[in-house]
């Protein structure tokens, strides 16, 4: 069979001191990390759009990698190429899981039926493959942003047309997760959004989105999908104002509606960013309220006010992104899918294996530096102490809904000299600092 990746046979561990450019310095799949293997605290997946499909277009100029695979012409050997393309690099570089949109890997027929049997052609295909090498399916979804049918949405359209196109997409695309054991089905709702009120029925196409999610709950759970949806939160880009802004708005939308039981989270760092957020942050608000699934790992750049889905190699951010998996109680049906793309000059397979080598290797340290933040305990001390006047008196009766206004009047009454505490920021800064590079 056709090798695409021959500068690489098993991309494996050497420690920090190697200088091999193929091989892990800190990404050791089996090294044990309290009480578990690396490669199931971090639950690697490869993304088909970014790794297979995309040649490097932007708004500005066209392709620049070639994606024929030896210079195929017909869509249907091409998917099947990436079908062998990307186990090869998944078992190459030990990575276990993978992510898909139904366009990414099937093109798209002249009939939806068409559509729909090439599908299941290449759905068949890569069941072949994954009983071969034992990789699985971390999620699936339906691409319903590509195609101008949904210029104006897809659940979220004013035409019922594209509405009912999409619901069609949909089916299959979670008929085809289960097929392959995926545990989870995203929504990101790309064209979920809009450019101006003056043509808006905001109500009616929340109202809808929402029934278009129930449908699709119904029909998963009806085929026997045990595994989590998500709502991938988004705030701009491609519309101005997308529905799922961020993980609060997601989740005030999922309670609305009555789909929280059925729906978690996937935070995209670089779409946290673009909401204003921290990656961290977006992760502390989904696990608080237990919606926190899964992650696409990648980054944006602080000087662009788009979405790069760049590979991420920001250790600190890792790290801190860790800690939040961590205290989620790690991962379940969830995983860390490289949402992410070499920039269009890196336009050689031999630049996906590095991206793929670097934002590996940046997780799995940010991984043991989350758990030195965690042994060393200073910042989770601190946070402890900082709180405590809720663990006794008026702040206990406050926590255990004891207190009322007028009882918390007649303390202050006698009560009025309130004594502060600095919030050390600095100081905590140099701790994490110090556990990063000490
Ligand atoms: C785009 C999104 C998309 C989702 C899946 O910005 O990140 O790729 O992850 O549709
Ligand atoms: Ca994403
Ligand atoms: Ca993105």
């Amino acid at each position: 069979m056709k090798e695409y990746f021959p500068m690489i046979s098993k991309v494996k561990y050497e420690g920090k001191g190697s200088k091999n450019p193929f091989a892990f310095k800190y990404y050791d799949a089996e090294r044990i990390v309290v009480g578990k293997p690396m490669k199931e605290h971090l639950k690697f997946a490869m993304s088909w759009w970014h790794t297979l499909c995309a040649g490097g277009a932007d708004p500005f100029g066209t392709t620049t990698m070639d994606r024929s695979y030896g210079g195929l012409t017909d869509p249907m050997d091409i998917a099947r190429a990436k079908v062998d393309a990307g186990f090869e690099f998944m078992t190459k570089l030990g990575i276990e899981y993978f992510c898909f949109h139904d366009a990414d890997i099937a093109p798209e027929g002249k009939t939806f039926a068409q559509t729909k049997s090439n599908l299941w052609e290449i759905v068949e295909y890569i069941e072949q493959k994954m009983k071969q090498t034992g990789i699985k399916l971390l999620w699936g979804t339906a691409n319903c942003f590509n195609s101008p049918r949904y210029m104006h949405g897809a659940g979220t359209s004013c035409n019922a047309h594209s509405f009912a196109y999409a619901a069609a997409q949909i089916k299959n695309a979670i008929e085809a997760t289960v097929r392959l054991g995926g545990k989870g089905y995203v929504f990101w709702g790309g064209r979920e959004g809009y450019e101006t009120l003056l043509n808006t029925d905001m109500a009616l196409e929340l109202d809808n989105m929402a029934r278009l999610m129930r449908m699709a709950v119904d029909y998963g759970r009806s085929i026997g999908f045990e595994g989590d949806f998500y709502i991938e939160p988004k705030p701009k880009e491609p519309t101005k104002h997308q529905y799922d802004f961020d993980a609060a708005t997601v989740l005030g939308f999922l309670r609305k509606y009555g789909l929280d039981k059925d729906f978690k989270l996937n935070i995209e760092a670089n779409h946290a960013t673009l909401a204003g957020h921290t990656f961290e942050h977006e992760l502390t608000v989904a696990r608080i309220n237990d919606a926190f699934g899964s992650i696409d790992a990648n980054s944006g750049d602080p000087n662009l006010g788009w979405d790069t889905d760049q590979f991420p190699t920001d250790v600190y951010s890792a790290t801190l992104c860790m800690l939040e998996v961590i205290r989620a109680g790690g991962f379940t049906n969830g995983g860390l899918n490289f949402d992410a793309k070499v920039r269009r000059g890196s336009f050689t397979f031999e630049d996906i294996v590095y991206a793929y080598i670097s934002g590996m290797d940046t997780f799995a340290l940010g991984l043991l530096k989350a758990y030195e933040v965690i042994e060393d305990g200073r910042i989770d001390e601190f946070v402890k102490q900082r709180y405590i006047s809720y663990t006794e008196g008026i702040g206990k009766d406050i926590k255990e809904g004891r207190a009322s206004l007028e009882s918390l009047e007649k303390y202050i009454l006698e009560n009025d000299a309130v004594q502060m505490q600095s919030g050390r920021q600095e100081y905590l800064e140099t701790v994490l600092n110090n556990i990063l590079f000490g």
